[in-house]
């Protein structure tokens, strides 16, 4: 793992994660959305001290966004993500059958 962004870094996001840590929705999501991304391979088991200056939580997935933000919590990154690429199918159409207050919800 290496050190997180510093000031004038290309701003692509940064994915920390990797095999086994549930990752692998959030770069799923980016793919979708085209944004350029690139993953920290993070184990927590054996980065954790390093990962702490990065994620004080110390837990998978986390993404760096362009702004240098830290976000954690994958149904939050995922709804977030969709929020900020719309239209690229990070969610499902609206309205949708699912939706509160629809006929099938
Ligand atoms: N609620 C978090 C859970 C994340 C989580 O528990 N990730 C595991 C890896 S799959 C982790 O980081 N475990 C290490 C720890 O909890 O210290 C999310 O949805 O992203």
């Amino acid at each position: 793992m290496t050190r997180a962004r510093e000031p004038g870094m290309a701003s692509d996001y940064i994915v920390y994660g990797g095999a086994g840590t549930g990752s692998v929705a959030v770069e799923a999501a980016l793919t979708l959305a085209g944004a350029p991304y690139r993953v920290e391979e993070t184990d927590w088991r054996k980065d954790g001290e390093a990962y702490a200056t990065v994620n004080p939580m110390r837990q998978l997935p986390a993404l760096v966004l362009p702004t240098g933000e830290l976000m954690t919590e994958s149904a939050a990154i995922l709804i977030h993500l969709a929020d900020s690429h719309p239209g690229r199918g990070c969610r499902p159409p609206s309205p949708h059958p699912c939706d509160p207050g629809s006929s099938a919800g």
